[in-house]
């Protein structure tokens, strides 16, 4: 192309130190090749640290801790702490599935929100010391940090600046305590990659309220490890990408303005999931998601390990968008990695494995203008091309032979800053030019999924970028198929209806809990379901050859006789038959104008029917970023829709804000009744007046 001068630059020169850089360009008689051998800065720069963070790409998330024992997502912190028992705990066979998953290290809860500390703390009496593991000899982040050392993993810790245990939280004192655990975690692990820092606070409005120090917590985690990348919100190391879904923003700059942030500001997960294009910090994103609904191992998750084909969405979400994926892998009450989880991230592992072992541009001529640039296919990261302008740059790709792919890696040299802002990607086809993508931001790693192509020639044009863009590499692979997996649903009249994405799949299905096979009852038509139960559903092909993954549902009783009693008024086209009509994308909202009515607010519900109910459950709004949704409920039971007594559940539901799933609240105990009511006494979203709900369910299984 016109215009564009063609420059190999070597990565190298980012570890010149300023001085020798500066040296050799003040006293080098320059040629024109040789001042653009060196490209300025733009923008903010990651730090050498950052760079090698990012390079990890993958690591394990462990939950671990009381919650595990109690089945709570988010403990009080007065748990007895002889719970902590794990029966078998082996942190080596944690190392060894991160490494057989292709992960690069782990980070582990060593505090989570009940205060409950993985290690000895001297600074606090609700530790595996009081616990009944190893008779509170144990100390589970000695055997994780060697662990990790053995398996060549690098070690992270999690600790929550909120404390739901400590008497000094909430006082002065407590940010010493947390700089003397911090220490302790910080001297006597070795050496910690990763310190993650939670915004999380679930203490409401008249609770405990604690100004965290955070220059001297992110000054202590620096002074024993000066290359540690602090995670929090909004940084300094890493940012949080604005939900629970592992999913960054398609546009996901690696900038943002670090004074627009701090830990558990809240209203800035679009921020966040995107980044700032103008940003003036350095602060890439890190994608946090769990395998199973909950961050916490629960034996009822144990079918809820998540699919392949979600766990795929979730890596082309992340690593295919900028940010590294921190997947969460919560280990069981044995202390060990269930098999459930463990086969998962295997067939991930195999698939990935498959996909980017041979890169198919690996032998194409790369011309801009007519010249060669080979740095953009010759596989090397040292290697990159400059384009000669920030505008319509276009590097064009020919191969001796056509190739036929679905994936297309590109990244840009991010050690000068991330540039580019939008890109396309084209085929030739029958001498003309054709899109097959039209993108936005690269970064240190862009993969698009594509319709299967094959082509002889190909052009990228980057379109706009903030200055001359630099582009590492340009890569081409061919994934395998992978069979979409079965999608159960329950209609309005309580049939099951089983259906799958792929092509012509032969579903199988059972209702007695036990594995389908292709001898199992074939799906045909909707299977009349009303009472619940648990369905297990799984597409197969090639007459049985290949079975996607199993997945599973549990209901409880259909709400065909259910009826509306009373609700608060509700905003247009939103009425409260919308909470229980089985149908979780339709929503029962109330009046959201200035002035109308505040909390608390409710919805009554005629069962048709007296049923013993040991629970109940809200499904939370998942469109418009869960507006609406609540924290504290209250929830009556009645047997003639008049008298109500005293609530049967209250409380507030922990971590809805972060991750809207469904929430299940068990009574403890079994209650008879033809009529339910529930309160919504606190929004989950301070400015928000208003209430929603997805579904209201019972549980009487
Ligand atoms: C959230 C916490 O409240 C969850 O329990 C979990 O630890 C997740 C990673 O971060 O903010």
């Amino acid at each position: 192309m016109k215009g564009l001068l063609l420059v190999q630059t070597k990565s190298y020169f980012s570890h010149m130190k300023t001085s020798t850089l500066l040296f050799s360009l003040l006293f080098s008689s320059l040629t024109a090749v040789q001042a653009q051998s060196v490209p300025a800065n733009v923008g903010p720069v990651p730090s050498k640290a950052q760079l090698a963070w990012q390079q990890m790409e993958y690591y394990m998330f462990i939950h671990f801790g009381p919650n595990t024992f109690t089945d709570k997502e988010w403990g009080h912190g007065d748990e007895d702490p002889k719970v902590f028992n794990p029966s078998a705990l082996d942190a080596r066979q944690w190392a060894r599935t991160a490494r057989a998953a292709g992960m690069k290290g782990i980070i582990i809860t060593a505090k989570h929100h009940d205060g409950f500390c993985l290690w000895p703390s001297a600074y606090s009496k609700h530790t595996v010391r009081e616990s009944a593991w190893k008779n509170g000899k144990g100390d589970v982040l000695a055997e994780l940090s060697a662990a990790c050392k053995e398996y060549g993993l690098k070690f992270g810790v999690y600790l929550s600046p909120w404390d739901r245990n400590h008497p000094d939280y909430g006082t002065e004192r407590y940010n010493q305590v947390f700089v003397n655990q911090l220490t302790e975690v910080h001297t006597k692990y070795g050496d910690v990659f990763e310190q993650w820092f939670d915004g999380a606070n679930g203490e409401g409005p008249n609770g405990k309220r604690q100004v965290y120090d955070w220059t001297l917590f992110n000054g202590t985690v620096y002074k024993y490890h000066p290359n540690a990348i602090i995670f929090s919100d909004g940084g300094p190391g890493c940012r949080w990408i604005g939900n629970e879904n592992g999913i960054a923003g398609a546009t996901n700059w690696s900038t943002i303005n670090r004074s627009e942030v701090f830990p558990g500001k809240g209203g800035l997960e679009h921020y966040l999931n995107e980044g700032v294009e103008t940003g003036a910090d350095w602060v890439p994103g890190e994608a946090d998601v769990s395998i199973r609904p909950g961050w916490f191992f629960s034996p009822s998750t144990n079918d809820k390990v998540k699919t392949l084909s979600h766990l795929l969405d979730i890596y082309y979400g992340s690593v295919g968008r900028n940010a590294n994926l921190l997947l969460n892998v919560p280990v069981d009450r044995r202390g060990r990695i269930h098999a459930n989880d463990s086969t998962r991230l295997m067939e991930l592992r195999r698939v990935l494995d498959q996909t980017f072992k041979s890169n198919l541009a690996i032998d194409a001529v790369a011309t801009t203008g007519g010249k060669t640039v080979a740095a953009v296919v010759d596989g090397k990261k040292e290697t990159s091309w400059q384009a000669a302008t920030a505008q319509n740059a276009v590097i064009e790709l020919s191969f001796k032979k056509p190739v036929t792919f679905n994936r297309f890696q590109i990244q840009e040299d991010i050690v000068r800053g991330q540039r580019v802002k939008a890109f396309k990607v084209e085929v030739l086809e029958a001498g003309a030019y054709k899109e097959l993508a039209s993108e936005t931001t690269i970064g240190y790693k862009r993969i698009l999924r594509l319709p299967m192509t094959t082509a002889s020639k190909m052009r990228v044009i980057i379109l706009d970028a903030k200055a001359a863009a630099i582009i590492n590499e340009i890569q081409l692979f061919k994934a395998p198929e992978v069979l979409e997996d079965a999608v159960i649903k329950r209609d309005k009249n309580g049939a099951l209806v089983i259906s799958s994405p792929s092509v012509d799949p032969v579903l199988h299905y059972t209702l007695d809990g036990s594995e389908p096979t292709v001898k199992s009852p074939k799906y045909t038509a909707p299977v009349p379901f009303v009472q619940g139960g648990i369905v297990k559903a799984k597409a197969f092909v090639g007459g049985g050859a290949k079975g996607g993954n199993t997945i599973t549902m549990n209901f409880d009783v259909a709400p065909v006789k259910w009826s509306i009693h009373y609700a608060d008024s509700s905003a247009r086209n939103q009425g409260p038959e919308r909470a229980i009509d089985g149908d979780p994308s339709t929503v029962w909202s109330t009046i959201m104008a200035p002035g109308a009515k505040g909390y608390p607010h409710e919805i009554q519900v005629n069962l048709g029917e007296v049923l013993d109910l040991k629970g109940f459950s809200y499904l939370p709004r998942t469109n418009q970023n869960a507006s609406g949704t609540f924290v504290d409920y209250a929830f009556y039971v009645s047997e003639d829709g008049k008298s109500w007594g005293e609530p049967v559940a209250k409380g507030s539901f922990a971590n809805i804000v972060n991750s809207p799933v469904k929430q299940e609240l068990r009574f403890g105990k079994t209650v008879k009744a033809q009529y339910i009511r529930l309160v919504a006494l606190r929004a989950a979203y301070e400015q928000q007046h208003w209430t929603s709900i997805a579904e209201l369910g019972v549980i009487t299984k």
